[in-house]
């Protein structure tokens, strides 16, 4: 089932959409932001330069940082009499990242988000737990006006409140659950606590995001609950969730193209890389008239695959995020990523999926501590279940950490709103 014939049109006529749009996006942007227009003079381009998304490449990329430098709006382009919603981005160091939403904006995001939900499975009939946070964040309402556009039943909970969201899974038998995948987790154990088994409820389908997710952490989240787990990406500076998500193949995330034109680059030379070749994100808005970007370099680390789904949809797909380019953790010469420690983490049945990284200095040097929990009830032998653990960490990571603790269940603290952290570094530069 798809939502919108685009969804499935043959490329060459997404090509058209995409080029009309573009073409359309840039003359907003240059005629209505100054920011725009500096960097295009600057560049020496004019907006005819842009006739189709082939000239794209041309165009100087839009940074985190010229949010920050523009804030609150000087990066909308239209006056805030036209704009009907604004929401923020959850960024924890510095100033939030302010959007901006025209009523046509809004209905964009929502067919984006309704065509999230029937890729994953959802229609009219079925009821749509919404644990994602309302408010500035944009995954409450993001996902809220997504449901009622399908015409699902929403239960727009929020965040947190998580015995009752139990019992509202049970009380109003829950088709689908939308959270952070760490907060799936988290609500399992609530269950478990209330003497609740939610693989025995209605419960279906998940649809998580915001966070990165490994491979074994989704397997987790589906036997934990007895689910289908699906990946819904986004981000506020673009529109929110409804970016991307995965249909019910769980084979990578279908692309909104006609919406958000995708690009992938090397982030440390900004070249374009191979089709099938990792590297950062970059994307542009095509139909957003409050907030156009252009070339937005989101710093999330995935690929991107062309053929055809085998649910019939044309529209690109691209690899789960399981890290951003400045997520990369650099110590004593070597490098790694979080998702790392997670998948090895993963494969001890003996270890709960808890864990954390907590970087420090000592004198000049850096010490790597990690911190993975036991299983409820662990009754083996610690120091052998150490030593399995320490091998596979150097085997996977190329470096032995430097302290590896293993903690009673429960001992890490529980993320009940908002994104969860994992990495807590305290060098403090
Ligand atoms: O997290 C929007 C969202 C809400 C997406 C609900 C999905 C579900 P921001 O707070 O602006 O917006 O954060 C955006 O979160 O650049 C990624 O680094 C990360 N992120 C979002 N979705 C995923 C995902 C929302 N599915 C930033 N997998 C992005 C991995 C994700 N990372």
């Amino acid at each position: 089932m798809v939502l919108d014939s685009i969804e499935t049109a043959p490329r060459e006529d997404l090509r058209q959409v995409q080029d009309d749009r573009l073409r359309e996006t840039v003359r907003n942007a240059y005629e209505n932001v100054a920011f725009y227009r500096e960097t295009f003079d600057e560049a020496g381009l004019a907006p005819a330069d842009v006739e189709s998304v082939d000239d794209l490449s041309k165009l100087p990329f839009t940074t985190k940082e010229d949010f920050r430098d523009t804030y609150p709006t000087g990066m909308f382009a239209v006056d805030m009499d036209e704009v009907i919603r604004i929401h923020a981005s959850s960024g924890t160091t510095g100033k939030p990242k302010i959007v901006g939403y025209t009523r046509d904006d809004l209905d964009v995001w929502t067919d984006a988000v309704a065509r999230c939900l029937v890729a994953a499975g959802v229609g009219p009939d079925d009821v749509v737990q919404n644990a994602y946070g309302y408010g500035l964040f944009t995954g409450g309402l993001g996902l809220h006006q997504g449901v009622e556009e399908l015409g699902a039943t929403v239960i727009p909970i929020g965040g947190g409140n998580t015995q009752r969201q139990v019992e509202l899974l049970v009380d109003l038998e829950s088709d689908v659950l939308t959270c952070t995948p760490s907060y799936a987790l988290y609500l399992a154990e609530v269950a478990d606590d209330m003497g609740i088994d939610i693989r025995d409820l209605p419960l279906r389908t998940i649809i998580f995001g915001a966070e990165p997710c490994t491979e074994p952490m989704r397997n987790e989240i589906e036997e934990r609950l007895g689910v289908t787990g699906i990946d819904i990406y986004g981000l506020s500076e673009i529109v929110g969730p409804g970016v991307s998500v995965e249909c019910e193949a769980q084979a990578g995330l279908h692309v909104w193209e006609d919406y958000f034109y995708p690009e992938v680059i090397d982030p440390a030379t900004g070249d374009p890389v191979e089709e099938g070749e990792e590297g950062e994100l970059v994307l542009t808005t095509l139909a957003k008239d409050a907030l156009p970007v252009l070339r937005y370099r989101t710093g999330d680390l995935t690929t991107l695959n062309y053929d055809t789904c085998k649910c019939g949809r044309t529209c690109v797909r691209m690899d789960n995020i399981t890290g951003r380019s400045d997520d990369l953790i650099l110590v004593r010469g070597v490098n790694f990523y979080p998702s790392e420690v997670e998948s090895v983490v993963l494969e001890f049945d003996e270890v709960a999926p808890h864990y954390r990284i907590d970087l420090r200095r000592e004198g000049s040097l850096d010490r790597v501590e990690i911190t993975v929990e036991l299983v409820e009830g662990f009754d083996g032998s610690s120091a052998d279940l150490e030593d399995r653990i320490e091998t596979r960490l150097s085997n996977v990571l190329s470096f032995t950490p430097d302290e590896l603790n293993l903690v009673a269940y429960g001992s890490i603290a529980r993320t009940e709103v908002g994104k969860v952290q994992r990495v807590y570094d305290h060098r403090g530069r």
